[in-house]
């Protein structure tokens, strides 16, 4: 990653290199964070767009509810805080990540006084699994490690704590010569993987997992009504990892992976071995919309300039 300019830290705009914390922060012991990946890109007009900022802040917001932090900013003034850390750094796209984390205090689990802290960083990102992988698709999977029971860790909570699990089943598959994991939940569905949602194509119909052990992605949910959007039949419904071996296509979504094919799960050949047409088809308008090529997404883009 490399550096920009300017970190905001709770309405401070700070030099990237001095953004630091106590080593005695709550959150660095006990995972108590909470944290969004957002994306804006370059629009073909020349302006720039973040993808659906305010749902990310949102979410955000919820994250800290789920796990008790109040965050002490409305959805509006954590939009307008990403868009000002953007301009400040000159950045006309941007990988972006704002968190949420206890700070120095009381020592201990129990979170007490001590102050919630809120930073917004911005870098450039590009293609989250490689170059390639957007083109040809990635080798995927199953982790041996399942996704949180869903009374264990509030998978809607886009919660640090919460990586722990998908560190490990990303290690174990890089490991293994993978380039990503596909979690299993407690009843032996499939989930989602280490940070992204899972789709699979069968017999023209476009599934995804329910709401359960998963984060709610919003790129899942624009996928979803894009593709319902062009005709495509999509049901969010529980499958297993025999009926993903069968499928014709598969791909993950989420903000860093964008839309990614998968070519291979656990050594069997998805359809053809390439993105489909149903995956290179969403992917293709996908990226449309987020550069603004297309007026009917327009509300998802909040324009600004550099
Ligand atoms: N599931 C998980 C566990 C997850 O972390 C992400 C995002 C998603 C699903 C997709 O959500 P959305 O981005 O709203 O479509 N993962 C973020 C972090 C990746 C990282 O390595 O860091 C991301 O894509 O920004």
């Amino acid at each position: 990653m490399d550096a920009t300019k300017y970190i905001w830290s709770d309405g401070k705009l700070v030099p990237w290199s001095e953004a630091k914390v106590h080593v005695l922060t709550h959150s660095l012991h006990y995972g108590s964070a909470v944290f969004e990946g957002i994306r804006a890109y370059q629009c073909s007009d020349g302006s720039s767009a973040v993808f659906r900022l305010k749902d990310h802040a949102q979410r955000l917001i919820n994250s800290g509810k789920i796990i008790r932090m109040e965050i002490p900013y409305t959805a509006e003034q954590l939009s307008e805080a990403i868009v000002e850390t953007l301009k400040a750094n000159g950045m006309h796209d941007a990988y972006i990540r704002p968190l949420s984390f206890v700070g120095y205090g009381e020592m201990g689990v129990y979170p007490g006084n001590n102050p919630v802290q809120t930073i917004i960083a911005a870098w450039s990102w590009g293609a989250y699994l490689g170059a390639e992988a957007l083109e040809k698709g990635i080798r995927v999977k199953t982790s041996s490690f399942a996704r949180s029971h869903v009374n264990t860790s509030m998978s809607k909570a886009k919660a640090a704590g919460n990586y722990i699990n998908s560190i490990l089943a990303k290690i174990e598959a890089k490991e293994d010569g993978y380039d990503e994991a596909i979690m299993l939940d407690t009843n032996g569905f499939v989930s989602e993987a280490t940070g992204e949602n899972v789709f699979i194509v069968r017999n023209g119909i476009i599934k995804t997992t329910p709401w359960t052990s998963i984060l709610g992605g919003i790129t899942r949910d624009s996928i979803m009504t894009l593709a319902r959007d062009l005709g495509y039949t999509v049901e969010e419904q529980q499958f297993t990892r025999d009926e993903f071996y069968i499928a014709d296509e598969a791909f993950f979504t989420g903000t860093a992976a964008e839309l990614t094919p998968i070519r291979e799960l656990d050594r069997r050949q998805i359809g053809a071995g390439h993105a489909g047409p149903v995956t290179k088809h969403l992917q293709q308008e996908f990226f449309k919309i987020v550069k603004g090529e297309n007026p009917k997404y327009a509300a998802w883009l909040a324009h600004y300039s550099v």
